[in-house]
């Protein structure tokens, strides 16, 4: 007879193969040993170390589904396995490995030239070169298809762009060497997608200002991309894809990372949640855990849990097998940051006063878990794209 496990209570372990599991212990191993030590420090001050992305790239993490360019081309759950167990830690630094993975590799590897993959997935598999997505901008973030970015043929220069705009609350833009950005070209109005090597650009023309004071994703660091008339060779625009699709692809395979990675985060709120209950004692000596109203708590978040893990495992399967919608990416990254969002806050209250300290953990799960909710589609954009497929009535506008 199997046991129940509340680690794991719907033995989604069942589903993995036994090179998925190996991944997994690889990435649990360094994100427990290597990343929790450091996390409350570097959450207080703010600070992200970017050697973080060079022992991710030691250890194979980083475009870990791309296969070639020195990655390590493991299916779309293994993956996600990695980001769970990243974000277990802490969705800040979850985050800068999936724009480093999903979306600055991931666009690169799906839309760039055989020239600059060559030249640029390798160093950032290793972690070497930090890479960077704008989409979003000061003006439009749920609707990035008005964005004002513009790229213009350079009037003294031939085979160069010149790339004018803002970008805003750019994951790892203040220390990105390859920025991937997303802009309208002048000449047919359509959106392209740019490669923005750092080193290439005259002074003044880029500019990458953090964004600082963050109430949460403390431990990533968020800031702007500011063009000025900067020149990009003609080679690094990607060279097939026009209009929103381009962005979007990447964003299909990040907001799956994320559906998974936020599970990670809850189930540390579970554990921690659990392990306080069973410790703190009120009335008469008994123990939190034994309350009615405390076991319902972990009930549902462990209920949760389980559910989105099984939801996250069937999409990424369908993922691979090239079933898989959008919208069933909209359905799991909504469903799962939601709920793990609500379930960190109720599980809060079981610390009591102690929630306060951050010494607890389970306020910076909490403040991050906003920020998933938020990014990548807000959730009730997703709602939007989900009820736009169920009724085929567009709601956006
Ligand atoms: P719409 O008409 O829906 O679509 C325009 C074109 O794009 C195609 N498309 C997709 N293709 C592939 N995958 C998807 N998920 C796609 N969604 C749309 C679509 O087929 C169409 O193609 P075509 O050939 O007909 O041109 O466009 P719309 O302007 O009405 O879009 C509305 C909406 C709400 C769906 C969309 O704009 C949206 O999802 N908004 C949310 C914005 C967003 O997610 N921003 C993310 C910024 S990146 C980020 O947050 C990184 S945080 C990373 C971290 O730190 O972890
Ligand atoms: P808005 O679009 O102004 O939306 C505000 C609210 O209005 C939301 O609740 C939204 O759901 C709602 N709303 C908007 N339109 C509608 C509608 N039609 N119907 C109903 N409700 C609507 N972007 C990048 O490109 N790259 C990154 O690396 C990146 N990293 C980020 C890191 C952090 C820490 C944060 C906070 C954001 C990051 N983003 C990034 C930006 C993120 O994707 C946007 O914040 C997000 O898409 C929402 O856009 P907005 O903030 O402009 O909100």
């Amino acid at each position: 007879i199997s046991q129940f496990t509340w680690e794991d209570p719907l033995a989604s372990k069942n589903l993995l193969t036994e090179e998925e599991l190996a991944i997994s212990e690889t990435a649990e191993r360094y994100c427990q040993e290597q990343l929790q030590p450091r996390v409350l420090q570097a959450y207080r001050d703010e600070h992200y170390d970017p050697k973080i992305l060079e022992e991710m790239g030691e250890l194979g993490l980083l475009g870990a589904t791309i296969d070639g360019y020195g990655c390590a081309g493991v299916s779309t759950v293994a993956g996600a396995l990695i980001t769970r167990a990243v974000e277990r830690v802490d969705s800040g630094y979850r985050s800068s490995m999936s724009v480093q993975s999903s979306l600055a590799m991931g666009a690169i590897h799906d839309f760039g030239s055989p020239e600059l993959k060559e030249k640029y997935l390798p160093e950032m598999a290793k972690g070497k070169l930090i890479g960077a997505f704008g989409l979003t901008e000061p003006n439009h973030g749920s609707d990035p298809g008005s964005m004002e970015a513009v790229a213009r043929e350079h009037p003294q220069k031939e085979g160069y762009y010149l790339l004018t705009g803002s970008k805003t609350w750019i994951t790892n833009s203040p220390i990105a060497d390859v920025l991937v950005v997303w802009a309208k070209l002048q000449a047919t109005g359509k959106i392209r997608g740019f490669l923005v090597n750092r080193k290439q650009c005259p002074a003044g023309t880029l500019e990458t200002p953090a964004i600082k004071n963050k109430t949460g994703l403390r431990a990533s660091i968020t800031g702007m991309i500011h063009l000025e008339d900067c020149p990009v060779p003609k080679e690094n625009m990607f060279p097939e894809v026009e209009g929103l699709k381009g962005p979007f692809a990447c964003l299909n395979s990040a907001r799956y990372g994320i559906a998974l990675g936020v599970m990670g985060a809850l189930e540390d709120c579970i554990d921690r949640a659990r392990t306080y209950s069973l410790e703190r004692k009120q009335f008469k000596g008994n123990p939190l855990a034994k309350y009615q109203l405390i076991q319902k708590k972990l009930a549902d978040a462990a209920t949760d849990a389980a559910y989105g893990t099984l939801a996250a495992i069937q999409v990424g399967r369908l993922k691979d097998q090239g079933k898989a919608t959008p919208e069933m990416i909209s359905m799991i990254k909504r469903q799962n940051c939601d709920r793990a969002l609500h379930n960190s806050r109720v599980l809060q209250e079981i610390f009591g006063g102690n929630a306060v300290s951050d010494e607890y953990m389970i306020g910076r799960h909490v403040a991050n878990l906003y920020v998933t909710q938020t990014y990548e589609g807000q959730s009730d954009i997703h709602s939007l794209i989900l009820g736009r497929a169920i009724t085929g009535v567009q709601a956006f506008v």
